[in-house]
């Protein structure tokens, strides 16, 4: 049985706790030769990841690559659009309609794919790999990304009635409050049996956002940082106070300098709570995965649900808001 978040033996630590991984994989080696490598493995935000991690790791069962498990994970859950925070159903913009932000990152190669502010396309994190794949740039936005999303076969939707809406919003009130209430993003990191990292990450961005608007999620380092040397890190929460602080690519960094996921996580929320004038009442969550198979999830100022599977069940685990530094 894995060992979850819940306790502290086994924080962060995506393998039993009685002994230290690395034994393990020295004890293994000597008894059976080449020792066994950690993947696969999927780690993913909120309680809707535990159907991305699911089918990510099917997808590998299948014989997938760990882009195919990416993409395929946060398919899935731009399908089911369920909570109002992915895919055409998210919650709309000030103007009263979707506009959505994806990346997609693979360790080999330190190759990126980014679409933002994207209109009419259902599967966005699809929009993305074909950018990192079949473009020779990395991020595309607006009506461009659409343009070559539909150039390259993905799923479109009529945007046409959409013009009725956007006049009407610039005929009336142009002000609007980013409203986080209900707002989410899929974030999802693989590891691959070879020991490779991917991830990618998905959502319509924060609720009643002006149109244009682009949140951390498309923006590598920010929502989504993948290092095939280390590990890869997700963000979730309101992108505008991630992005200031380049919040995965520094997970990913205290990871490159020998923390484990869980504490890397945790230090990036006690960094940004110390520079940010809102302290720890920023709305920020993380979550990490390093080449051993460990991970880790950190949140500022909210009980942070997410979803790791390693087979075909995953397991929905939690961690409470990272306690300050003043009351520890
Ligand atoms: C954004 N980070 O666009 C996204 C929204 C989100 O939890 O993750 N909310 O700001």
């Amino acid at each position: 049985m894995r060992s979850g978040p819940g306790s502290v033996s086994c924080v962060g630590m995506g393998r039993p706790s009685l002994v230290s991984f690395p034994l393990l994989l020295i004890l293994t080696a000597c008894a059976n030769g080449p020792a066994p490598r950690p993947g696969p493995l999927a780690i993913a935000t909120w309680p809707f990841g535990r159907f991305a991690t699911e089918q990510a790791i099917s997808e590998f069962a299948g014989g997938g690559s760990r882009l195919d498990a990416v993409e395929a994970g946060i398919r899935e859950i731009e399908r089911r659009s369920s909570d109002g925070s992915v895919g055409l159903g998210g919650r709309p913009n000030a103007a009263g309609y979707p506009q959505l932000d994806a990346c997609i990152m693979d360790g080999p190669g330190h190759r990126a794919g980014s679409v933002a502010a994207l209109e009419g396309i259902p599967h966005p994190i699809t929009a993305a790999r074909q950018v990192m794949e079949r473009s020779r740039h990395v991020m595309l936005a607006g009506e461009g990304a659409r343009w070559f999303a539909v150039e390259h076969g993905v799923e479109a939707v009529d945007i046409g009635d959409l013009d009725a809406e956007k006049r009407a919003w610039v005929e009336g009130h142009r002000d609007a409050d980013v409203d986080r209430a209900g707002h989410d993003t899929i974030a999802l990191l693989v590891l691959d049996a070879a020991g490779h990292v991917a991830g990618g990450c998905s959502t319509s961005g924060a609720g009643g956002k002006l149109p244009g608007r682009v949140g951390d999620s498309p923006i590598l380092g920010s929502g989504l940082y993948v290092d095939d040397e280390v590990g890869a890190a997700g963000a979730t929460g309101l992108g505008e106070n991630v992005m200031r602080y380049c919040g995965t690519f520094l997970v990913v960094e205290f990871m490159r300098q020998g923390m484990p996921p869980q504490t890397a996580c945790e230090e990036v929320v006690h960094r940004i709570a110390r520079l940010d004038p809102r302290g720890y009442d920023l709305d920020i969550c993380f979550i990490a995965l390093d080449k051993l198979g460990r991970y880790g999830a950190a949140a500022s100022s909210q009980r942070f649900p997410f979803a790791v599977a390693t087979g075909a069940d995953a397991e929905l685990l939690h961690v409470e808001r990272v306690v300050p530094r003043s009351l520890q």
